[in-house]
């Protein structure tokens, strides 16, 4: 195994960055560079965990804190790009390869489950996405793996893939619609401020636009969408394509009807995509009836609608995220629950549990 060193945090200015460096030599190589306050070395062997306060380089040296840990040791210094330029420049000039902080947890944990767990949690969205991969990180996973005898075992692990997929990645739910039934409208309901663009005149919104939300604790990005409508206006024909583009990677479809405007639209191609857990294209289609607030102008019960709701006044707003948050996630773990969150990890347990992916 080589030398490596990578650096911990973000890339830009800040008051502290972290570099981390592992192998066979980078003692003798920190020992060499590094001196204590006092202006001594470090000592033969340090035992860790350590830290120390003292500066780094031979000819410029920056201050910085060294700490000592099992296998790594870690840099802790000013957070200017020139800095930590220097510090990598003296360390690679020594025989270190840089490599990026994703790789380096992977080569020091030794547990590509655990390596994974942690990378992703640098992205969860929110507090409960991080809680659930905090959980694999601590081996709930790996445990569920190593126990695993039948097809059924890896089966009914998969059972929460769905929800792994979406721990670093929110789940697409697009607001769909004809025109003017009050998709934008909603949108800003549901994401609490004015996002898109609102008018009396159909075909308004002639692109797409998105925003990330936390819909019960879970990441959500909302799309509001051009109405799907042909149109004699080219920009606002790509915004229809774009649209239908969407609607095809979607995870939720909400699709809107006006309750003050007959008739009603058919709802073509409502209902889920497949069952399998490991096809990552099922989709939702839910039925919202908006514009309550008016007289109706059909019999809105005939039609079964999952939601009636009035982005004008927000009646109906509270239940339609309840409703958002449990069709996406219709089932919650318990804590400690092993939940594959990797499109590799799914697909290994599909090959286990006989189940082929759907392509
Ligand atoms: N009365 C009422 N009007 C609404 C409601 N939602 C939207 N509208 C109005 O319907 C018109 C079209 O809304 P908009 O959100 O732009 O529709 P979109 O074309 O589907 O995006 C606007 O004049 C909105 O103010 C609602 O819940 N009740
Ligand atoms: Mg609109």
């Amino acid at each position: 195994m080589s030398d490596v060193v990578a650096v911990l945090t973000p890339p830009g200015r800040s008051a502290l960055a972290t570099l981390a460096v592992h192998g066979p030599r980078t003692r003798e190589i920190v020992r060499e560079l590094f001196r204590t306050r006092t202006g001594k070395p470090l000592p033969d062997v340090p035992a860790p965990p350590q830290f120390w306060l003292g500066t780094f380089g031979d000819q410029v040296s920056d201050e910085v804190v060294l700490a000592v840990k099992d296998a790594t040791m870690e840099l802790h210094c000013h957070g200017g790009r020139e800095v930590v330029r220097y510090l990598l420049e003296l360390l690679t000039s020594r025989g270190l390869s840089e490599i990026l902080w994703s790789e380096f947890l992977r080569c020091t944990t030794g547990d590509e489950i655990r390596a994974d767990a942690l990378a992703g949690l640098a992205h969860a969205p929110t507090v409960r996405t991080a809680a659930i991969l905090l959980d694999q990180a601590n081996g709930a996973l790996e445990r569920a793996l190593a126990e695993i005898e039948t097809a059924e075992h890896a089966q009914a692990l998969l059972r929460w893939a769905p929800l792994g997929r979406h721990l670093t990645d929110p789940w697409r739910v697009v607001v769909a619609g004809a025109p003017n039934v009050g998709k934008s409208s909603l949108m800003n309901a549901l994401s609490g401020y004015q996002r898109s663009i609102v008018a009396d005149t159909p075909g308004t919104t002639r692109d797409v636009v998105t925003v990330r939300l936390a819909l019960d604790g879970w990441p959500v990005e909302l799309a509001d969408t051009a109405g799907l409508r042909a149109s004699e206006d080219d920009l606002e024909s790509a915004g229809v394509q774009r649209a239908a583009a969407l609607l095809e990677r979607a995870d939720l479809v909400l699709w809107v009807v006006d309750a003050t405007c007959l008739p009603p639209p058919s709802l073509e191609g409502k209902g889920a995509g497949g069952t399998d857990p490991t096809d990552a294209t099922r989709r939702i289609i839910k039925l919202i009836v908006n514009k309550i607030d008016q007289p109706p102008a059909w019999d809105i019960a005939a039609a079964h609608p999952d939601a009636c709701v009035s982005a004008l006044t927000g009646q109906g707003i509270p239940e339609l995220v309840e409703s958002i948050a449990r069709w996406l996630v219709p089932e919650v773990p318990p804590s400690g629950t092993a939940v594959p969150f990797t499109e590799r990890l799914i697909d290994s347990l599909g090959a286990r549990s006989g189940m082929t992916k759907k392509t």
